[in-house]
């Protein structure tokens, strides 16, 4: 099968699932129920860096793993433990994002910017020495797609989208939200219309445009502004609804 990469830079919309409970097994029943991708979410659900490698070998490579914060080491871990897609919050300037490229690459001919270390005897990623191809090929393999979650990153989205090796922004609506005055307000048409027009800038400037919502209708909504990549559920989400509904329609 094609990589999520290949899948999304040619245009497929791949529907996903935010994964923050933690726990490998409801990782492996994600992982096997039809959605195209799942995210590994270190930004909020309880990950550090062994849960992310316990993850990862349930998930396989195409996993995308969110880093709690857009700093270089993060980069690096989560990458030499074999996944390629990493997804960076709250990146506001082209200056971050840019940091944020070079992290994910080896320098070389083509990306002599790259600041990626050279851990490969020792790393997942290559197999434990193994896999003597990774690091010719990672630089194509990884993907980088920063989340676009404030005002200030909305302002700066055409530097932002304009870096060399952003793959793709995705925006954060409930950060979002919060930044422009509506905390709590996910619905306010301000909101909705600033999520519309980056998605469609994105999508316009050629990079890969993601948005996350777990209502149907509006996520579809997404698909037409030009979003590829649609986060459409969380197990967290899911597990709390369905419990609780459960438990409601026994109450005697
Ligand atoms: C947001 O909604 O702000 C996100 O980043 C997704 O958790």
């Amino acid at each position: 099968m094609a990589s999520l990469k290949s899948r999304l830079c040619s245009g497929l919309v791949q529907r996903g699932v935010w994964l923050g409970l933690g726990n490998a097994a409801s990782a492996e029943i994600a992982a096997t129920a039809g959605f195209d991708w799942c995210l590994i979410d270190g930004e909020h659900g309880p990950y550090d860096i062994a849960a992310i490698a316990e993850q990862a070998r349930v998930l396989g490579p195409e996993a995308c793993v969110r880093v709690p914060k857009a700093e270089v080491w993060m980069i690096k871990q989560v990458l030499d433990l074999g996944l390629h897609t990493v997804v960076v919050p709250m990146v506001d300037t082209p200056e971050q994002a840019d940091e944020m490229a070079c992290a994910m690459r080896y320098p070389s001919k083509s990306f002599p910017q790259g600041t990626r270390g050279i851990g490969a005897a020792l790393v997942r990623a290559s197999g434990y020495n193994h896999d003597t191809d990774y690091i010719a090929q990672a630089n194509d393999r990884v993907c980088l797609i920063v989340q676009i979650e404030s005002v200030t990153a909305l302002k700066n989205l055409d530097a932002i989208c304009a870096v060399e090796g952003v793959d793709g922004a995705f925006i954060g609506p409930t950060d979002l939200a919060a930044s422009m005055g509506y905390l709590h307000d996910l619905d306010a048409p301000e909101v909705q219309a600033a999520i519309d027009d980056a998605l469609r800038w994105i999508a316009a400037s050629g990079k890969i445009a993601g948005a996350l919502s777990f209502k149907p209708e509006r996520a579809a909504h997404y698909v037409e502004m030009g979003a590829t990549m649609v986060a459409v559920a969380s197990d967290v989400a899911l597990l709390s609804a369905a419990l609780r509904d459960c438990a409601k329609s026994f109450t005697p």
